[in-house]
Order: structure tokens, then C-alpha cells, then sequence
């Protein structure tokens, strides 16, 4: 790290002259490479932005230019340039940088970003706010093929060519969302690659025009109409001229002088929008040979001579690859179940379907909310779309939700993967909204296993049932119980009773069940008897038990890894109310209480709010004994 050592801001790169700016590269993507091998990260997709964010932060005044990164997976080489080069080991850690854009963070990180297709809303907003103000300065968006074809980067287009805004899009296009890119958007850009050929041709006849001694200038001049027009009727760009954008392109997006040469002319267009398109190769650097896409967005630890991954140590299956398998075996004994995902076929298990049934799975690309109006139309027709979307990722498609499939009834199940706290990846990607989100809307059923097994038994429950359902599970690994027995209809609003003692009752939803038990293990070394419910639906509940319980018991704690409000111990106390017990019981509710929860390891950030087995038992003890104190007292005052 020659260079790199003395680049503590982007000022000191642009001292720097053009011809070094390729050593920078190197050096960036060297750093990145020993670093990610050490702690894993979004590796691939970071490695294929290494030269972009240089070239940006050199042929832009930043941070007084700004630059948008959209998602900002990709963006570690812009954090190394912009101050926080030396805590890049930190990133994704408890306390370290995070993984994505956050304002908060740096004053380079103009928004914040995490969920994709954002950065050319926010840019044009902030050009609008810039155009009031009469400043001069650029305003730049960067995004990938994959997440240019989001709903609203496409809204966002269809405004600013409207509007005609200054504004600069820069598109980091590797053919690549996480899996390959799909769909006819990314047809269209591999035209735009394939037309290399015309490109060439159009400059030959300008450049033969302008030698004609005498007439050039001037044939030139009247050719170029007559070009434009042409150009227009052939080149596949032209559809983005056609949006009322400029069309620079296409760069290697790995030569960071032709990228700043691109970048300056962007910045001379001053009447309309103009997009630079570069052409990257995503994990560009990666040292395995082997042709992997997953690896190559985001990795865990590796070798750095080889690329091999460091396998980590667990006996239990991911709920992701039970999730993938238990959707091959049901959809091989019914043809009318179909899969979708939007843009995650391995963080979902759908990839293992989409090889197996590929007429019945779809991959959408980033779009969810059509994702979600595309299985409701298959579900009016009899199909019964599974719709395998993440947790947070689905908060895209509230209303399709519920305009258009909780409110027809139709028979879609929603496969949360990545609910509650996922650790590492942060604020953007935490699952803690689902339940209050959903639990709203009418005719909607929720549901959370306990364990592996469970989760195969919901999927069956919930693709059998006639209306919506949801089925929410973590991160991670299952709990490790055996899976060979076929999955199970459960009965609708029906909780498992797991144990039963009579000083309180611990109601716990999904994967808090296993640290509920073990608490009430521990609680009942100490002479402690609780009741655990594993309550398996947040909706509908299972009312007698709970009513039961709440008669019976003098508290109940309810515990969920998602947000309190809204949520499953919202549900249990307005059960309560609407029963008229809200009085005779003391609840607590255990959660995540109304704050951003920063990123780091799901084990520490669990504990933190008290959701392991050490804070149940705590909580459950420290308010059996604050209630008896009371009784003691209430005695003493009548004695
Ligand atoms: C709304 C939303 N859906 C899904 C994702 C998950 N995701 C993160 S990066 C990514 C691929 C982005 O591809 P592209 O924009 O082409 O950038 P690249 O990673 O190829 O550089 C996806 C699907 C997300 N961040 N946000």
C-alpha cells in the first residue's frame, strides 16, 4: 500500500496525476482482497466498483459533489478513499463501519442506503433541491444493472428525463445482480454491448468525414443529424436518449482514466440527464478460478491464493436449504405449487428450484411488489404461488399485499427468510417488521416454527391453506432435530404446549422457543415453574390456551424477535383486553423496543434486548420476584 497509505481523503487523490490512479485501483483491490479473506463480506461485488469509486472521487469535487451509491454493498473501495481505509476490518462488526451507506458515518455517504434501486429517486431529489438553491454543483447516482431495473429506479427515470434535471447516472453494469441478471432490461443492455461493432463504425465515418480537406468540418456538421438520427433508429441507447437522457458509453469500467474522461464529459452536459454506462466484471481480482457467481457478490472468510472458502463449523441445516428441499419434494407430488424470488434464489433455496422445476419457478429480478401481484394473478388461476422473499425486502410490497392479495383472499404463501435479527448486515436488512406489518391485514394467517421440522410443516399448512399466509424464520441454522419424517398439516390458531408449571408462562413465537425452554429449564432448577407455549401462530392465535393460561397464571411473557409494537405480544394483550382480562394478569412483552438496532453478531444483538435464554430466565425471575415484594408489602400494610 504505497499510494494508499498517503490517501487519507479524496482531495489527496485528486493531487495525484491521472497515470497513477490504476495503482490506486491495485492497491484498493489488493487491501479489500487480504481483508474480506480475513472477515468476509460483499467481496465480489466491492472488487468490480474498485476503479469506479476512483475514478468518481477524482473527476468529482466530493464530498461537495455528491455521489448516491445505490444498495452500497459495492461501495468499500469509495469508504478505503474516504477516511475509513483503516477501519475497513471492522466492517459489518459490532461497533465497526457498517456494510452499507449511513449518513451518520461519513459526510461521502450522501444517503443511505441497503435495499436496492434507491439512488436515482434521492439523486434527483437532491439536483431539484440543488436547481432551487442555484448551486452548481453534481450530483451523481451509481447503480448496478440489476438494480436499475427496479420499479423505482425506472420511476425515477421516467421523471427526470421528463423534467430534463442535471444529473449524472452512472451504470455499473457486470451482467450480474447477485445471481445472473434476468429479465428483458439486461437483454437490452447486452445489445448495447453487442453493438460494440456499430459504435466503431459511427466514429469511423465521423472520423472520415473530418478528413475530407476543405468540406469535413462542414459534412461533418450536416452528417452528424443525419448520424443522430440513424443512431437513434440502431443503437440500442437510443431508448435511453429516447427517456430524454444522454447516453455516454460504454467505458471499461476498470480503467479509471477512460472512467474520469467519461465522468468530465457527463459533467459538461447541462440540459438533460445523462447516463455513463461502464462495463465491470463483478469480483474482478477474486483469485478462484472456478466460476462461481454467489462467492463473487459476498463471501465469508477464504484463501487468499485460491479463493477457497473456510468452511464454517455447524451441524444443523440452514433454514434457507431445508426451506429449498421441502419446496422440490412438495412440488414434485403437486404441479400447481409454483416458487418465486425476487433477485435472492440462493439466500432463498429457490436456486435449488429453479434447477429442478425451472417452468414453475421464476426469478423476477429486484422486484418484489411485482413479485407479489404477479402470485396473486397466478393465484386467481389456481396455481398456489410461494413467494420466498426476505423479511425485510418484503416491507417493499405492503400494499400489494394487501390490495392485492389480502384483500381477494387468494392463496399465496409469503416465505420470510431473514426475519428478526440477521446480525452483520444491519439496520437495512434487519426482519423485525414483519409481523406488525402483516398481522394488520385482514384474512392474512402468521405463522414461526420453532425448529427445522416445524418450518416444513408451516410450508405445507400454509400452501394448503385457501387465503394468504406467511411463515417467518431467522437466519442461520435450524436447531438441529431430524428431519426425515414428511412435513405435517398443523392445525390453524392451534399452539404446542411444551411444559407446564404454574408460576408464570413464557409464550414464545418461532426461533424464541428454544431459548424459552432453555430458561425454563434453569428458572425451574431454582424452584421457578413456568409453562412454555411454542405459539406457532401470531395469527390467528390460539385463544383458548392463551385465555386459559391468562385465568390461570399470574404472569405471562410473551417473547418474539421482531419490533414490540404491533407485534405478537401486541397480539396476546389485545386478546387479553378484548376478553376483558387485561386486569387479571401482569404481562410482559419481550422484544425489540423502538430503536434502529446498529449490525453485528445476531448472538450479541439478541442478548442485548434481553432475547436469549439468559435474559428470559432473567426477566422472568426479576419480575416474579419485583410481584412478590409487592404481595409482601400489600400484606404488611394489611396485617
Ligand atoms: C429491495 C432489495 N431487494 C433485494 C436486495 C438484495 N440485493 C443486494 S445487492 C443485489 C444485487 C444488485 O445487483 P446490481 O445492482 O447489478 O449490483 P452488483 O451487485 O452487481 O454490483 C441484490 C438483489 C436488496 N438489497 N434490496
Amino acid at each position: 500500500m504505497k499510494i494508499l497509505q498517503t490517501i487519507n481523503s479524496p482531495a489527496d487523490l485528486r493531487r495525484l496525476r491521472p497515470e497513477q490512479l490504476q495503482q490506486v485501483a491495485d492497491e484498493i483491490r489488493q487491501y479489500i482482497l487480504e481483508t474480506m479473506s480475513r472477515i468476509g463480506g460483499h467481496t465480489g461485488a466491492s472488487l468490480g466498483a474498485v476503479e469506479l469509486a476512483v475514478a468518481l472521487h477524482y473527476a468529482f469535487d466530493t464530498p461537495h459533489d455528491r455521489v448516491v451509491w445505490d444498495v452500497g454493498h459495492q461501495a468499500y473501495a469509495h469508504k478505503i478513499l474516504t477516511g475509513r481505509r483503516d477501519l475497513l476490518p471492522t466492517i459489518k462488526q459490532y461497533g465497526g463501519l457498517s456494510g452499507f451507506l449511513k449518513r451518520d458515518e461519513s459526510e461521502y455517504d450522501t444517503f443511505g442506503a441497503g435495499h436496492a434501486s434507491t439512488s436515482l429517486s434521492a439523486a434527483l431529489g437532491m439536483a431539484i433541491a440543488r436547481d432551487r438553491k442555484n448551486e452548481p454543483h453534481h450530483i451523481c447516482a451509481v447503480i448496478g444493472d440489476a438494480s436499475l431495473q427496479g420499479g423505482m429506479a425506472m420511476e425515477a427515470i421516467n421523471q427526470a428525463g421528463h423534467l430534463k434535471t442535471r444529473l449524472i447516472v452512472l451504470l455499473n453494469d457486470n451482467e450480474m445482480s447477485i445471481a445472473p441478471a434476468v429479465g428483458a432490461f439486461t437483454g437490452y443492455l447486452n445489445r448495447i454491448r453487442e453493438a460494440q461493432g456499430y459504435h466503431r463504425f459511427k466514429d469511423e465515418v465521423g472520423e472520415t468525414l473530418l478528413s475530407i480537406p476543405g468540406l469535413g468540418e462542414r459534412l461533418h456538421h450536416a452528417a452528424k443529424t443525419v448520424k443522430d438520427a440513424l443512431a437513434a433508429a440502431v443503437l440500442p441507447g437510443a431508448l435511453v436518449n429516447e427517456l430524454g437522457f444522454k447516453y455516454i458509453g460504454y467505458v471499461d469500467g476498470h480503467n479509471p482514466r477512460a472512467l474520469v474522461r467519461a465522468l468530465q464529459e457527463a459533467k459538461q452536459v447541462k440540459d438533460s440527464p445523462v447516463i455513463v454506462h461502464a462495463l465491470t466484471v463483478k469480483g474482478k481480482g477474486f483469485p478462484s478460478k472456478e466460476k462461481n457467481y454467489y462467492a463473487w457478490h459476498a463471501t465469508g472468510p477464504f484463501d487468499l491464493a485460491t479463493g477457497t472458502p473456510v468452511k464454517s463449523k455447524s451441524s444443523a441445516p440452514l433454514y434457507t436449504t431445508v426451506f429449498g428441499q421441502t419446496m422440490c419434494e412438495l412440488m414434485a407430488k403437486d404441479e400447481r405449487i409454483v416458487a418465486l424470488t425476487a433477485a435472492m434464489p440462493d439466500g432463498t433455496g429457490i436456486d435449488k428450484v429453479l434447477e429442478r422445476f425451472p417452468e414453475r419457478a421464476f426469478d423476477v429480478g429486484i422486484a418484489e411488489q411485482h413479485a407479489v401481484t404477479f402470485s396473486g394473478g397466478m393465484a386467481c388461476e389456481g396455481l398456489k404461488p410461494v413467494a420466498a422473499i426476505y423479511s425485510t425486502f418484503l416491507q417493499r410490497a405492503f400494499d400489494q399485499v394487501m390490495h392485492d392479495i389480502c384483500l381477494q383472499n387468494l392463496n399465496v404463501t409469503f416465505a420470510l427468510d431473514r426475519a428478526g435479527i440477521v446480525g452483520a448486515d444491519g439496520p437495512t436488512h434487519h426482519g423485525l417488521l414483519d409481523i406488525a406489518y402483516l398481522r394488520a391485514m385482514p384474512n392474512m394467517i402468521l405463522m414461526a416454527p420453532k425448529d427445522e421440522a416445524e418450518m416444513r410443516d408451516m410450508l405445507l399448512t400454509a400452501i394448503e391453506h385457501p387465503g394468504p399466509a406467511a411463515l417467518r424464520y431467522p437466519r442461520g441454522n435450524g436447531v438441529g432435530v431430524p428431519l426425515d419424517r414428511e412435513p405435517q398439516l398443523l392445525e390453524i390458531g392451534k399452539a404446542e404446549l411444551l411444559r407446564d408449571g404454574g408460576d408464570a408462562a413464557i409464550i414464545a413465537y418461532g426461533s424464541m422457543v428454544s431459548p424459552a425452554l432453555q430458561a425454563a429449564t434453569q428458572l425451574a432448577s431454582e424452584g421457578i415453574e413456568t409453562t412454555v407455549v411454542n405459539a406457532r401462530f401470531a395469527k390467528p392465535l390460539d385463544a383458548g390456551l392463551l385465555l386459559a393460561l391468562a385465568r390461570t397464571r399470574r404472569l405471562i411473557v410473551t417473547v418474539e424477535d421482531a419490533y414490540l409494537a404491533g407485534g405478537f405480544g401486541s397480539a396476546v394483550m389485545e386478546l387479553l383486553e378484548e376478553n376483558g382480562l387485561q386486569d387479571k394478569v401482569r404481562v410482559v412483552r419481550m422484544g425489540v423496543p423502538d430503536r434502529i438496532v446498529t449490525h453485528g453478531d445476531a448472538k450479541l444483538l439478541l442478548a442485548k434486548y434481553g432475547l436469549d435464554a439468559d435474559g428470559i430466565y432473567t426477566r422472568v425471575k426479576e419480575t416474579i420476584e419485583v410481584m412478590d415484594d409487592r404481595r409482601v408489602e400489600r400484606q404488611k400494610v394489611r396485617g
